[in-house]
This record gives C-alpha cells, structure tokens and sequence, in this order.
C-alpha cells in the first residue's frame, strides 16, 4: 500500500487504516520508515498505568476511557502484556462490550504482546504511541503489568505514570518494590472497599511526602463501581499540566531517541543466529566477547 495514502487515512482516523498502520510499523515491513517519517506527533497525553497482577489495572482502563468518551474525548487504548497476547483483549473487551463501549467509534484497543523484547514493554510501542498521535487521539492509555522491568520502563513512556495497587495487608507498604515511589506520577490504591484502603492510602500519602524528588498524589478508587475515577481523571490532568514547562519531558524525549537510535542498531542483530556462530567459537582458547562484539559497532 501507499504509505502516503495510508498516512492520510491514519490521520482523519480511519480504523482500518489505523490497525494497517500499526501492523506494519510491528513488522517492519517495507514503508516502515516512511510513514514514522510522515507523522505529525501531537503532544497528546500518554498515561502509564502499572501494578502489579489483578490490583484492578484493566478495570481502571476501562473506567478512565468511559470517563473519558462521555466527554467526547478520543480515547486509545494499548495493552502490554508479558504472558499472552489475548489475556487482556478478552477481559477489557469483555468489560466494554457489557458498557457498550466496545464498539465506540472514538474508542481503539491494541494489544500489544511483550514477548520478543528485551525489557517488559513491546518493541513496537513507541511507534503504536505516535501512531494514535497522528490519528487525532485525545487520549492514550498504556496498561502494563508491573513485572520484572515493565514498570520502570513504563516511566520512559508515559507523560504520566499511574501505579496501581491494592490494600492487601499493611505490610505491602514495606514491600512496595523499590524504584516505584520514584516512577510513580499518580498512586491508586484501588479496592477501596476492601477493609483497610484508607489506612494503605494515608501511609502512601506519608511515603509520597518523604519523596523529594517529586510530588505523588494519592487516590482511592473503587474500579469496580467507577468510584474516584473522576479524581483520577483530574490528577492526571494536573500532572500532564505540569509537564508542560518541566524539563523532565525533554529527559523522556531524549530517552525515546535513545531507544530509535539503539532499534535501528539492533536491527540487523538476530541472538539465534549469534547463538548458532558462538556455539562454534566461544569455546575456543582466547575468545573475548568485547573483542568479538567489536565488528558490530
Ligand atoms: N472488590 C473490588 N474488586 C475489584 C476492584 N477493581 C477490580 N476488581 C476485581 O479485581 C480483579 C482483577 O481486576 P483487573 O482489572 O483484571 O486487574 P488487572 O490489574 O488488570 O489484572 P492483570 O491484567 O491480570 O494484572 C477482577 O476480578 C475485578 O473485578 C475494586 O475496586 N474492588
Ligand atoms: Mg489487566
């Protein structure tokens, strides 16, 4: 296809387009480079939510589009998950289909499977990012489990990083994994109606306030019955609006041009075939993998 025609239909929204669009860009197929070169990226606010498995993300996600789509507000939707592909698509499809959101023109859902990449998050989601920045969406929700690296990783991609987590027993403040007080932009502590919410939410809040580094808000939700959704909604906002005239968003631009340079690197390194020429050589006596590494760079 006509990258430039399918560009076009990308930015006046067409679905089809859009979904055509993100394939090729995942697969690097021929007109790859030309449409990324052709996008114009709005600065539209990408929210990261993480936490960890089952604290409510997908219900949160499903939540904050409905909020977002009664506002006539064009709300996207990209699923990173580590284990399988379909996990996600079935659950929030399902949840949406009963909302009849699913089907809303102003809604778009991707998921996208993590396995392949080297950290938690899938090699094609910057590229997806722009993607629905060119296609005029207002809003762009990027759901992660936070596992191994995934979350810290979120933090590059996100303007906003929304930890979820969930009051399970007042030791799980002590436990919360290091590096994500730091990541986090905005703390959920979902399930609110679960005993002991509010004594998890005021320990956050005194964590948040030792934080010096940046202010973290701190908002019970109940996802289930969309209670704080509205809060949530506002403190994104608050922080997006923040970022405006903080240098930490062109530390985030300078880190996504670090990730084009190093995929374009990478491009032509396959670990399998490497594995298959080292299997021949590494034994050998006088093999240094600095010095084997030197013909790629
Ligand atoms: N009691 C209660 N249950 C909730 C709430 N929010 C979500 N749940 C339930 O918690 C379970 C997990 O919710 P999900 O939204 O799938 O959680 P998740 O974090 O997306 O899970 P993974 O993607 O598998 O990591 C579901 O059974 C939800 O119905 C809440 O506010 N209160
Ligand atoms: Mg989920």
């Amino acid at each position: 296809m006509d990258w430039k025609l399918l560009s076009q239909r990308v930015k006046s929204g067409e679905t089809a387009a859009i979904a055509r669009a993100i394939s090729l860009v995942e697969n690097n197929l021929p007109g790859c480079q030309a449409l990324l070169e052709s996008l114009e990226t709005h600065p539209i606010p990408v929210v990261g939510i993480t936490g960890p498995p089952g604290a409510g993300k997908s219900s949160i996600v499903n939540e904050l589009a409905a909020y977002w789509l009664n506002q006539n507000l064009k709300v996207a939707v990209i699923a990173v998950d580590p284990s399988s592909p379909f996990n996600f698509g079935a659950l929030l499809g399902d949840r949406l289909r009963m909302a009849g959101l699913f089907t809303h023109p102003n809604l778009f859902i991707r998921s996208l499977s993590s396995r392949g990449s080297l950290g938690g998050l899938s090699s094609g989601i910057l590229e997806t990012i722009d993607i629905f920045k060119h296609a005029g969406f207002d809003r762009i929700i990027v759901e992660t489990v936070g596992v191994g690296q995934s979350e810290v990783e979120i933090a590059g991609v996100a303007d906003t990083t929304v930890v979820v987590t969930v009051p399970e027993s007042g030791d799980e403040v002590q436990t919360l994994k290091s590096g994500v007080m730091e990541i986090a932009d905005v703390f959920v502590v979902n399930k609110a109606d679960r005993e002991g919410a509010s004594r998890f939410a005021s320990h956050l809040k005194e964590r948040a306030r030792e934080n010096e580094a940046h202010e973290t808000k701190v908002i019970e939700t109940i996802a289930i019955k969309g209670k704080g959704i509205d809060l949530l909604s506002q403190a994104i906002s608050d922080h997006h609006q923040q970022l405006e005239n903080n240098p930490r968003r062109y530390i985030l631009l300078a880190e996504k041009l670090g990730r084009i340079i190093a995929k374009r690197r990478m491009a032509d390194f396959h670990a399998e075939k490497q594995a298959e020429i080292l299997r021949q050589i590494a034994n050998k006596p006088g093999f240094n993998l600095y010095v084997y590494a030197n013909q790629f760079s």
